[in-house]
């Protein structure tokens, strides 16, 4: 059977591929931005999710909100700001590490609880680190691949 001396290294090869691509890809999240039904709407949404430099949020809504990119400050006490965008969808894109703060400016909707805070850390893609990952986890893959194809060709 020649698939079977051929099937193990194209899968090496296409699980290398698969992970160099996953390893470099982009988050992006996307938000329905209400006035919480529950206290725990913006925390469960933000726990299981990593947020990365270069990841970005889509704030979507269909009634009567907006978007405003604020400080911490701002953020505790709902103060607004000029900084609002009005029209949906918002993709706010994630540029830098540290905290982001964003609230609803409409009428008491941040005091009721339409606000987000995100930490986004470094996402790695453009640290040397993360590219000796992704090309030690792509050469054994191909390295792999080499020898069943040695062996597939020499020895069968
Ligand atoms: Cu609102």
């Amino acid at each position: 059977m020649a698939c079977r001396g051929l099937m193990p290294s194209v899968c090496c090869f296409m699980f290398g591929l698969a992970f160099l691509a996953a390893s470099a890809a982009a988050a992006e999240y996307k938000l329905h931005w209400i006035v919480p039904t529950s206290a725990d709407y913006y925390t469960n949404w933000i726990s299981n999710k990593t947020f990365e430099v270069g990841d970005s949020v889509m704030f979507n809504w269909s009634t009567t909100h907006n978007v405003a990119d604020v400080s911490k400050s701002e953020y505790d006490d709902c103060s607004k700001t000029s900084s609002v965008v009005a029209s949906h969808p918002v993709q706010i894109q994630l540029n830098s590490t540290g905290s982001r703060y964003f609230i609803c400016t409409v009428d008491d909707h941040c005091g009721r609880g339409q606000k987000l805070a995100i930490t986004v850390k470094n996402s790695g893609n453009d640290t040397s680190s993360a590219s000796f990952v992704s090309v030690g986890a792509l050469y054994p893959g191909l390295a792999i691949s080499l020898v069943y194809f040695l062996s597939y060709y020499y020895y069968i």
